[in-house]
């Protein structure tokens, strides 16, 4: 059976993070997954991606979930909260289930910025999400093959 991949995606900056999904789907199929292989679900902001990539690796039927999400910096301390939250839940549940977790949220300080990492204008981080995803999970069945789990 052919792994399953889920993409959640933060509603904040959606401009920016629907760019990130569609480099994350290309790159998914671009490794011969079909559409069907890779679950999309909503968060409002990137504060809420831990939960919900929480609840998707301990159902057991994803091989990784990859997060993805823009916190752009404003003139509140907000950013600082958001993006050390969102890093160190992943993290978190990454560690916890043993299902790798993707953090492919942008961090900058201007939209501009992070317009030149969704593939507008420059490189996607999405696409390199799910590349992450892949190659993680293929480390991790090596380490299960020859550990003789
Ligand atoms: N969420 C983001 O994903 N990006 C942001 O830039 C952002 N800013 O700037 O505030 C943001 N805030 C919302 C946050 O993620 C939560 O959804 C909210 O605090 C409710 O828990």
């Amino acid at each position: 059976m052919t792994a399953r991949y889920m993409i959640v995606a933060s509603k904040f900056n959606d401009l920016i993070t629907k760019h990130l999904i569609q480099g994350a789907r290309e790159s998914f199929a671009e490794s011969g997954l079909q559409e069907g292989d890779v679950d999309l679900v909503w968060v409002p902001g990137a504060f809420e991606l831990p939960v919900a990539a929480s609840r998707a690796a301990k159902s057991r039927a994803y091989a990784a979930v990859v997060c993805l999400g823009a916190v752009v910096r404003g003139e509140t301390p907000h950013f600082d909260y958001v993006c050390e939250q969102a890093a160190s839940g992943l993290m978190q549940v990454g560690l916890e289930t043993g299902v790798p977790v993707i953090f492919g949220v942008l961090t900058t300080d201007t939209i501009e910025q992070a317009l030149s990492r969704c593939g507008i204008k420059g490189g996607n981080k999405g696409r390199e999400c799910a590349a992450a995803a892949i190659a993680t999970v293929k480390t991790l069945q090596q380490i299960d093959k020859l550990s003789g789990r």
